[in-house]
């Protein structure tokens, strides 16, 4: 059984990874309308896995005798000036997310929650990929600079990222 506390801080997350979710469909159509189709790709596939990160929760709260509530969300942002400026985003929003689920494995100790904190060790795995994975892209950027056939290889390479995925 899942303490208030606990329960009110796994639906906080929910919140979190829905709004992720929704950032990223933004971040996704933004970048198709701009031409950059293997950007926007990723985008589409980062979504969805937010999507899955959001329903993983949900799961697990009502497995454990809580209910998992779906609340209304922030409305992302539609424009995101250049795509690097969008990737630079991107990975802050990890950062953001990171530093939340610190906060929610640092209340699972509190309240001594064990098999919380077991459960969480998954997004922390996969919080230190998904920073790690933003700053390759972001430095992958910086080396394009402004040069228009490194920004059409990038767009096509940037494929890749999704496929390699276990
Ligand atoms: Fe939900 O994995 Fe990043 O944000």
């Amino acid at each position: 059984m899942l303490s208030t506390k606990i329960e009110k801080s796994l639906n906080n997350q929910i919140k979190i990874e829905a709004e992720s979710s929704q950032i990223y469909l933004a971040m996704a159509s933004w970048a198709e309308v701009q031409g950059l189709s293997g950007v926007a790709t990723f985008m589409y596939v980062q979504s969805d896995e937010e999507r899955d990160h959001e329903l993983k929760l949900v799961r697990y709260i009502n497995e454990r005798g809580g209910h998992a509530k779906i609340s209304a969300l922030v409305a992302p942002s539609i424009e995101f000036g250049s795509f690097k400026e969008m990737f630079k985003t991107l990975l802050e929003h990890e950062i953001f997310v990171s530093q939340s689920i610190n906060k929610l494995v640092d209340i699972t100790l509190k309240e001594k929650d064990y098999a919380t904190h077991n459960f969480l060790q998954w997004y922390v795995a996969e919080q230190i990929e998904e920073e790690a994975q933003a700053r390759t892209i972001l430095d992958k950027i910086n080396l394009i600079g402004n040069d228009k056939g490194g920004l059409y290889l990038f767009d096509n390479d940037i494929k890749q990222f999704t496929t390699n995925k276990p």
